[in-house]
């Protein structure tokens, strides 16, 4: 924050640390047996998460910010996420639940300790607190995750959460935003915990677009499925269809009909009726392109997805956020897992971008058509596996976060990516068309 003494950052740091450690231990709070079992092939036994979040705090901030010594050298390996795949990690020696919750324990004393003799400058990793901001984001990140698999599992419902709120007024799930054509500023320099694939700023110049307002919702997705838009292979892409066929796709993930067509779906543990104003989510990019070939429209390119967020036609400038500047409150956006699930369409009208385009930031990530690529400039820090290289493999962009993702954990500049064919993240989209003479 601009202002901020070490001794204010370091108490930043300090609650942010806390809030994470809260969330993991919630998400954790199950039986040993269904912390170690494998709910999914997808992903992670939640006991390997515990862990490795404590792995990489103790790499980070206990080695190498504050060079002291390992803790426990001989289960880094375990850890790693690039030795061994997550279905396979059921199978290793992992620590038991106990023995985790031991480790991430005694890590988190340790790095306390650093962060309370961290000069908080000097060396870019320690400057302006970057490795511990990393560390609390790479902790939500995990947490998201481990709320992926809590939705992944069976049996009965574990995690509860008040309803998100609902719009003062219903709105038209459908409307449209015009954005101007003309260059806007993408990515940041400036943002002190951005991640090396945001960076650097530069400029981009755009066609005229016009961008929903809204993420699609259920209620528009559940017109297509109905009219028959999973057998019609007009709207597939080749790879899309194939995918199709192969996994036998007929409706988003956790969607079940009845004898008489309503739809249901199951979120943690409950099954309730599809709420028509609602976001869709659990849907691959394959299923989004395909929807959007059949409504007319198009998948918004990252670029033009960071444009209608972030741009501010009055002054020029990209705001950090689409209502401006500040921080996150829960008024602007449904992030932070406060809520169980996505809001209706127009419940965050504080949360607007200056366009007037609403929901960009939580409910769900949003699919671009943008494969995973560096930005002019990039400058891989502090080390190549976050995202480097994923560079140019089998990725689309998700943009916004979710309703799992922590404030902590995303910006207007934040980017995601995942392989199109997945959809057990918190995954929805929004539609895009070039402008017409009319704009
Ligand atoms: C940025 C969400 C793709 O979860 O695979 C976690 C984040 N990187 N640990 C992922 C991450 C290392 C990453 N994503
Ligand atoms: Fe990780």
């Amino acid at each position: 924050e601009p202002g901020e003494s070490p001794e204010q950052l370091r108490e930043r740091v300090a609650a942010l640390l806390g809030r994470s450690r809260e969330r993991s231990t919630r998400l954790t709070d199950l039986d040993d047996g269904e912390l170690q079992a494998q709910h999914s092939p997808l992903m992670s036994p939640l006991v390997w998460d515990l862990a490795h979040i404590g792995s990489q705090e103790e790499l980070w901030l206990v080695r190498d910010v504050g060079g002291r010594e390992p803790l426990r050298p001989e289960i880094d390996g375990l850890y790693d996420a690039f030795q061994h795949s997550r279905s396979s990690r059921v199978e290793l020696p992992l620590l038991t639940p106990a023995e985790a919750r031991r480790y991430v324990g005694e890590v988190r004393d340790k790095a306390l300790d650093v962060l309370h003799r961290s000069p908080m400058r000097g060396r870019p990793l320690e400057r302006d607190g970057f490795a511990f901001g990393m560390i609390v984001a790479h902790e939500q990140q995990h947490d998201e995750t481990m709320l992926a698999t809590h939705q992944l599992r069976s049996g009965a419902r574990v995690l509860d959460a008040p309803a998100p709120p609902r719009p003062a007024a219903p709105v038209d799930a459908a409307a449209e935003v015009p954005v101007p054509a003309g260059p806007f500023e993408m990515g940041t320099s400036a943002e002190p915990w951005a991640l090396d694939n945001e960076r650097p700023a530069h400029t981009v110049d755009l066609a005229a677009f016009v961008i929903d307002a809204y993420p699609v919702t259920n209620g528009r997705y559940t017109a297509f499925v109905d009219d028959g838009g999973y057998d019609d292979r007009r709207w597939w892409t080749d790879t899309g269809w194939a995918h199709r066929i192969a996994e036998d796709l007929s409706a988003p993930r956790f969607w079940s009909r009845d004898t008489d067509g309503t739809w249901w779906r199951r979120r943690f543990g409950a099954v309730e009726p599809v709420p028509a104003d609602e976001p869709v989510v659990h849907v691959t990019f394959h299923e989004a392109q395909a929807f959007a070939r059949w409504a007319g429209k198009r998948l918004p390119t990252e670029a033009e997805w960071e444009k209608a967020a972030r741009f501010d036609p009055v002054t020029g400038r990209s705001r950090r956020f689409p209502w401006g500047d500040d921080e996150p409150t829960a008024a602007h956006a449904n992030l932070g897992q406060r809520h169980l699930q996505p809001a209706p369409v127009g419940a965050y009208p504080g949360g607007a971008s200056a366009l007037g385009v609403h929901q960009m930031l939580g409910d769900v990530w949003e699919w671009c058509d943008s494969g995973w690529h560096p930005y002019p400039g990039f400058r891989m820090f502090p080390y190549p596996e976050y995202s480097e290289v994923f560079f140019g493999g089998d990725y689309a962009v998700l943009r916004g976060g979710s309703f799992g993702t922590d404030p902590s954990a995303v910006r207007a500049t934040f980017r995601n990516w995942d392989h199109p064919i997945r959809r057990q993240i918190f995954s929805g989209f929004r539609l895009a068309r070039d402008a017409g003479p009319d704009i």
